[in-house]
């Protein structure tokens, strides 16, 4: 079976460690995020690829979901001695390699798909991980900072701003004059199953979409398209996606998501046991629902979700 998942940052890594033990023998293609890029000292990290990069090959640093394991910050100290920012951002003395190759092989001419082949050839992630474009993507959001207008980077805005205050709008810059990355829309055509996991369904998955025919690839695929909720009982599980939500004007809920994606894009949607009382809601917008246990809380749970997952898109493709 061809699966083909669009995945941002942990909660997308998380999943497809689910799904691989789901389905062991399923041929799994990742489409990865990449409007959270960000260019640092000379250096372009690409968070959502690395995420997944790290956490399907055994080196992400667990408990916060991003980043390398028994990492040291050596060289982030000696920035700072320098006066060198920005401070903000937590690059580990391991994690500069890999932005430290990543950037010596787009110099010489690389585009970010191959580059990004190369560095899975060390950690064997066991998917196909391609990034959505080669183009360059950026999300930036707006804000009203010190009673000034402002468009800050997505990372400022997350990680500086710990979105303490309110995007006024979200804009993945670069999106529109972007093409998918080689490799997309084949894997798109030949795709037995698309899933959307449950990252944030605006700068994430929503980013994704914003690439010029993969919205419109994964419509005409004609297989089933199912998603999981990142919205359980009228919160994110993780980070901040009603403060992403509310910039575009929509609920946060468990429906709402699923009504934002449509029933043109979507045809299955799971939402966790606490919000059975939106299965009606999501099924009367023509997407076919299911309330199911969707704390990743485990392997053995997020294996779970990952089969119902695949069972709901049987039931869809019936
Ligand atoms: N997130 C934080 O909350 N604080 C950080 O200092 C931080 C550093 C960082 C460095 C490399 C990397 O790949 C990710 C990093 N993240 C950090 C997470 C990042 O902001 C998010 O993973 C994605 O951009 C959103 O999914």
């Amino acid at each position: 079976m061809r699966i083909v998942v669009l995945a941002g940052g942990i909660g997308g890594a998380r999943f497809l460690r689910g799904l691989k033990a789901a389905a062991p023998d399923a041929d799994i293609t990742v489409i990865g995020n990449t409007g959270d890029d960000i260019h640092l000292f000379g250096l372009k990290v690409c968070p959502d690829l690395d995420t997944v990069m790290y956490t399907l090959g055994g080196g992400i640093n667990e408990e916060q979901g991003w980043g390398r394991t028994d990492e040291t910050f050596q060289v982030k100290d000696e920035l700072k001695a320098y006066g060198v920012g920005p401070d903000w951002f937590g690059l580990g003395d391991r994690d500069f390699a890999t932005h430290i190759v990543r950037t010596q092989m787009l110099g010489a001419g690389y585009p970010l798909s191959a580059v990004t082949e190369a560095l899975c050839e060390r950690w064997q992630p066991g998917v196909r991980l391609l990034p959505m474009t080669d183009d360059r993507v950026e999300t930036h959001v707006a804000v009203d900072l010190d009673g000034e207008r402002r468009a800050v980077h997505f990372q400022e805005y997350w990680v500086r701003l710990r979105a303490s205050v309110d995007a006024l709008a979200v804009v993945p810059v670069g999106a529109e004059q972007s093409k998918p990355a080689p490799g997309v829309l084949e894997a798109l055509a030949e795709a037995d199953v698309v899933l959307f996991p449950p990252s944030n369904p605006v700068v994430s998955i929503g980013t994704i979409l914003a690439v010029p025919g993969i919205r419109e690839a994964i419509a005409e695929a004609g297989v089933p398209v199912v998603g999981l909720s990142p919205i359980v009982g009228g919160a994110p599980v993780r980070g901040m996606a009603d403060k992403m939500l509310s910039a575009i004007g929509v609920e946060t809920a468990a429906a709402a998501v699923a009504e934002h994606y449509g029933s043109g894009l979507l045809d299955g949607w799971l939402v966790d046991s606490a919000d059975s009382g939106a299965v009606a809601e999501v099924e009367a917008a023509g997407i076919r629902c299911r309330a199911v246990p969707l704390m990743m809380t485990d392997l053995d749970a997020t294996a779970a979700m990952a089969r119902e997952a695949l069972a709901l898109a049987e039931e869809v493709r019936a």
